[in-house]
């Protein structure tokens, strides 16, 4: 076995804070303010490194990124239809084996291009096997058209289509089960991060990349503009989502599923949902909106006993103690 070089002059931590990471995807771009897509799409890629091409589906993340003529891209980089991301990934994936190059493909969509309009070809994607990492930025509608609600939208949300009135709080329907949906399709990795671990979406982002197949992240990814929070509480909401289990933290393996992050303090789901106006008629005096209340807080529950969620003791991977944009200076990888 060849031994590591030990060089005691130089220190490796110092080193690599120094080291200017590669940024695939640069500022400039047209964001708003405190966009959790932006950050999330600049941490996957910087994870990804550069030997990538990326197709990206029609959305937020493409328009702001490339408004013609410019590019904040430093990759390859191809816009898909909103419906076919998972196509042109699969003929970019077949053309670079067939050249005998080892570049890696991703795809980027939104919820929206996912959950709904482009699972058609994502999914013959998956049950082909490409070699492809898909990553989902999550951020619960259809953002880039005016907040439109999609099947990733949670239950009682409101959006321009799905407004609470008379008859209903928000939207009727349940958030779909994208990843149980995904993992069924027997793909050796899929995993649900947030824009709040920085180091969580790190690692998975590696692990799915040294793997041979297709592969999913779903990447929950807070839109102040469609969600109604401040823009400076982008990492607050995201890390509430996890903390109360309306956004569990999971990684399955061919279908099973083999990793969680624990939450050490559950919070009340109302500590979630208070910041975001999207929610906010639930917060009015009346039996309907407590009964959401209810039904929402029971939701959170049965993902923290589906998963087995809670925490016994502290651990420094647990949604406390991972890493997190605040507490930057404490890394693990
Ligand atoms: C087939 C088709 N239907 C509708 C549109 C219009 N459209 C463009 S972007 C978009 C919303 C994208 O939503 P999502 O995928 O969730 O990404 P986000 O903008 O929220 O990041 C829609 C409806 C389209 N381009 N093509
Ligand atoms: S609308 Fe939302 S997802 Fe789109 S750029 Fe603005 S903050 Fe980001």
């Amino acid at each position: 076995m060849s031994k590591q070089p030990e060089y005691p002059d130089i220190n490796i931590p110092l080193l690599r804070q120094q080291q200017q990471r590669f940024q695939a995807l640069t500022p400039g771009h047209r964001a708003c303010l405190g966009c959790g897509q932006a950050l999330a799409a600049r941490l996957v890629t910087e994870a990804a490194g550069p030997d990538v091409v990326i197709a990206n589906a029609t959305g937020c993340l493409e328009i702001f990124t490339t408004p013609y003529p410019e590019s904040a891209w430093r990759v390859p980089w191809m816009h898909s239809l909103f419906e076919n991301a998972g196509a042109i990934a699969s003929g970019m994936e077949a053309a670079l084996k067939a050249q005998g190059k080892l570049t890696k493909v991703l795809a980027f969509g939104g919820d929206g291009s996912t959950f709904d309009i482009g699972f058609q070809a994502l999914s013959g994607m998956f049950e082909r096997g490409h070699n492809v990492l898909y990553v989902c930025f999550d951020n619960e509608a259809y953002m880039n058209t005016g907040v439109q609600r999609s099947s990733s939208t949670p239950h009682a949300a409101m959006t321009t289509t799905s407004p609470p009135g008379k008859k209903r709080m928000g939207k009727r329907h349940l958030k779909k089960d994208i990843i149980s949906i995904i993992a069924a399709h027997h793909i050796p990795y899929a995993a649900s991060t947030s824009v709040a671990y920085p180091s969580d979406i790190r690692k998975k982002v590696r692990r799915a990349m040294s793997i041979e197949g297709s592969t999913f992240l779903l990447v929950h990814s807070p839109c102040p503009l469609g969600w109604g929070h401040d823009s400076e509480m982008t990492i607050e909401t995201a890390r509430l989502a996890v903390q109360t289990g309306m956004f569990p933290i999971i990684e399955l393996e061919r279908g099973e599923l083999t990793g969680t992050m624990p939450i050490r303090h559950p919070r009340p789901v109302v500590d979630y949902l208070k910041q975001q106006k999207r929610f906010r008629h639930l917060f009015k005096a009346s039996q309907q909106a407590q009964e959401e209340l209810e039904h929402l807080q029971a939701l959170a529950n049965y993902n923290m006993e589906r998963y087995g969620l809670k925490g016994n003791e502290p651990d420094a991977l647990d949604s406390d103690g991972a890493d997190t944009v605040g507490r930057a200076k404490i890394r693990w990888a």
